[in-house]
């Protein structure tokens, strides 16, 4: 009787230790991962601000260019076949030179060999002032099955409502051989004629004459691209570590304008970087550039 009354008292007694002892871990096992995590925190914050004090950026110097280029673009969809037929590959294919491309076939109704295609392409004209746009390159990289004839480029003409290639540079049209060929033109300063207001460019690009040859032209790459007035940034990084440059401000008294980019310097290393579409006005501005680390250099004419 006496053990089976003591007994139970005993064992809630020992429940009760127990508890403690779980309570006492598991408060042990907290405070360690706190102390932990705020150790770990610490160092990290520590190796970044470490990181971001062995930081030197240097803007050595900040000049207008006239000459700058946009990357290219291409084709927004598949090209139009006005005459002839597409054999073969995508307009996805003349993105890139890749010696892989889109094939076109003149016209097979003997003596009627003709090709005409229309190609859509788009520019940013949020990024390029009309007024700093000297004019639109055209590229095409492409060979040909052909008897030596001759193909052309022109682009609509939002003025006049036509296809035309009035004030390109060169109108001479490409002969393409059956190895790879570049084809270039610009539409010099009447560039305006040939961009809608919403920056669609349409290209046409057609061979010259009935002929009696079935022509086959492989287009590897079509392209246009800006040619703007700009900025030259000369950049420097004087510090131990690689500079991971994100920002790039001009700041006038009327505007700061900021622009991303993604730069990437070695220890002492310069690079210069072109940035179309803006100009710098007499000497009230200062340049700024910010790191992904967090510091800044700032560049004041002297
Ligand atoms: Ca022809
Ligand atoms: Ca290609």
């Amino acid at each position: 009787m006496w053990s089976t009354t003591r007994h139970p008292r005993n064992f809630k007694h020992d429940k009760r230790g127990v508890s403690s002892v779980i309570v006492i871990v598991l408060s042990l096992v907290i405070l360690v991962t706190i102390t932990s995590n705020v150790i770990m925190w610490s160092y990290q914050m520590n190796q970044l601000d470490w990181k971001k004090m062995q930081e030197s950026l240097r803007i050595v110097d900040v000049a207008n260019v006239n000459t700058t280029y946009s990357s290219w673009l291409t084709a927004q969809s598949e090209y139009e076949v006005n005459v002839g037929s597409r054999v073969n590959g995508t307009y996805l294919t003349t993105k890139t030179i890749d010696n892989n491309g889109e094939v076109f076939q003149e016209e097979e109704r003997p003596p009627t060999y003709r090709l005409d295609i229309n190609g859509t392409f788009l520019i940013d004209l949020s990024d390029y002032p009309p007024l700093l746009i000297k004019t639109i390159e055209v590229q095409i990289r492409l060979s040909a099955v052909s008897d030596s004839e001759k193909y052309y480029v022109k682009a609509h003409n939002w003025t006049n409502n036509e296809y035309s290639d009035l004030g390109f540079n060169d109108t001479r049209g490409c002969t393409p051989s059956n190895s790879w060929d570049y084809y270039s033109v610009n539409f010099t300063d009447k560039w305006d004629s040939y961009v809608q207001d919403n920056g669609v460019i349409v290209l046409k690009f057609h061979d010259e004459q009935n002929d009696p040859f079935c022509t086959s032209v492989m287009i590897d790459f079509m392209g246009v691209r800006v040619v703007a007035y700009g900025v030259a940034f000369n950049l420097r990084n004087n510090g131990s570590l690689t500079t991971h440059v994100v920002s790039l401000w001009i700041v006038t008294p009327e505007a700061h304008r900021h622009f991303n980019v993604d730069l990437f310097l070695n220890t002492g290393e310069n690079l210069t970087y072109l940035l179309g579409g803006v100009q710098l006005q007499g000497g009230l501005f200062h340049i700024k550039a910010v790191t992904e680390r967090g510091n800044t250099a700032v560049y004041s004419p002297s």
